[in-house]
């Protein structure tokens, strides 16, 4: 029999991890200069998000399910979780004093907010709203920029039509079988894990990186018919219905045919993507001729939280980083994921593979 002496001692994990606040504030602490305005503000989207899980969660039973009899800007009916998510992010944004302007999916116009607001919120409450009903993950996406001269300009729409290049901040929200918030101050994409105990939200995926390639495409195959000659081509490479063939760059050949996922939130389907790897695409198709998804909103967010995490994000042909919007809901194709998962799509665009 084994001495006590020899039984290796299990190390407790600690109980109390990192909390988002924390990792805010140890950001601001490295920033020369910071006032603490980014870390407030951050720290009330942290509350909104609270309080809209906390109705996402009881939707079931609070009469939240269902629509509001109303249409949004994007001609969709709009749900009632979907009034209430924006109108929780609108106030908790506007009370916070740090906005000079606020954009929503569900809001027509821009908001123009505090003159001397220093920060740009976009967001959609509530993407994936049309699964809220059947219980499956939807999500809240947002991305924050600095207004260029809040002290002498007043704010105004162009202050929300920059690149997504130049937002400081981007996140989302996954509310699955746990609320997952993943987050990029710009160094490096993290995960938290709401304890819905405490109500806070603990560091569960330091420095996620999404796998240089991976095995799951993700994309609504019944637009099939309406796609581009190219964009066909790549479905039915990816599903191996052609050889997988030798790649454009000389990287090693793609081992086809890849998985399929597709859940109808983005948020789920792209939190899925970042952490596995593969490919999530919205393409432009001939019904919806510039894409489904909103650029300010969904992509540009989205590309900025792959990008920090070592992944891509394009339109096909341009960087979505790189797009300069003309429009607060203009829509975009979107290709995301794994670097070279992303890289195969727009080789079919190009068509350097095809
Ligand atoms: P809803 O918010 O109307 O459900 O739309 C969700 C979404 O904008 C995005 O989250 C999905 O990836 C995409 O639309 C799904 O669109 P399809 O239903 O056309 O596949």
């Amino acid at each position: 029999m084994a001495e006590a002496s020899s039984i290796p001692v299990q190390k407790t994990p600690a109980v109390v991890g990192t909390t988002l606040r924390e990792h805010v504030l140890h950001g601001m602490h490295a920033a020369p200069g910071a006032t603490g305005e980014f870390t407030s503000l951050l720290n009330h989207v942290s509350l909104a998000i609270r309080i809209i899980n906390s109705r996402v969660r009881a939707a079931g039973l609070a009469d939240l399910l269902g629509y509001t009899g109303e249409t949004n800007v994007q001609g969709e009916s709009v749900q009632k979780l979907d009034a209430f998510a924006n109108e929780v992010l609108l106030n908790v944004l506007e009370r916070s004093g740090h906005c000079g302007v606020i954009g929503s999916e569900e809001v027509d116009e821009a908001i123009l907010a505090h003159h001397h607001g220093k920060y740009v919120v976009l967001f959609d409450p509530l993407d994936g709203s049309s699964n809220i009903d059947t219980n499956v993950g939807i999500g809240t996406i947002f991305a924050i920029l600095r207004r260029s001269d809040p002290k002498l300009s007043r704010p105004s729409l162009a202050d929300a039509l920059r690149p997504g290049r130049e937002i400081v901040a981007a996140g989302y929200v996954l509310y699955g079988p746990s609320t997952i918030f993943v987050l990029s101050t710009g160094q490096g994409c993290h995960g938290f894990t709401l304890d819905p105990a405490i109500g806070e939200f603990f560091l569960s995926q330091p420095d996620i990186k999404v796998p240089a390639r991976g095995t799951c495409y993700s994309v609504n195959e019944g637009n099939f018919s309406r796609w581009t000659p190219e964009i066909q081509k790549w479905a039915r490479w990816i599903k191996g219905e052609v050889p997988a063939g030798t790649n454009p760059d000389g990287s090693e050949p793609f081992k086809t045919p890849y998985g399929a996922r597709y859940v109808g939130s983005m948020v789920a389907d792209a939190h899925r993507t970042l952490l596995k790897g593969g490919v999530f695409a919205y393409p432009a198709d001939a019904k919806s001729k510039s894409g489904k998804l909103r650029l300010l909103y969904e992509a540009n967010p989205m590309a900025f939280l792959f990008e920090q995490a070592g992944g891509a994000a394009t339109n096909g042909k341009e960087r979505i980083l790189d797009i300069m919007p003309t429009e607060l809901h203009q829509r975009t194709p979107v290709i995301l994921g794994s670097r070279d998962d992303v890289a195969a799509f727009r080789h079919f665009m190009s068509g350097e593979r095809g």
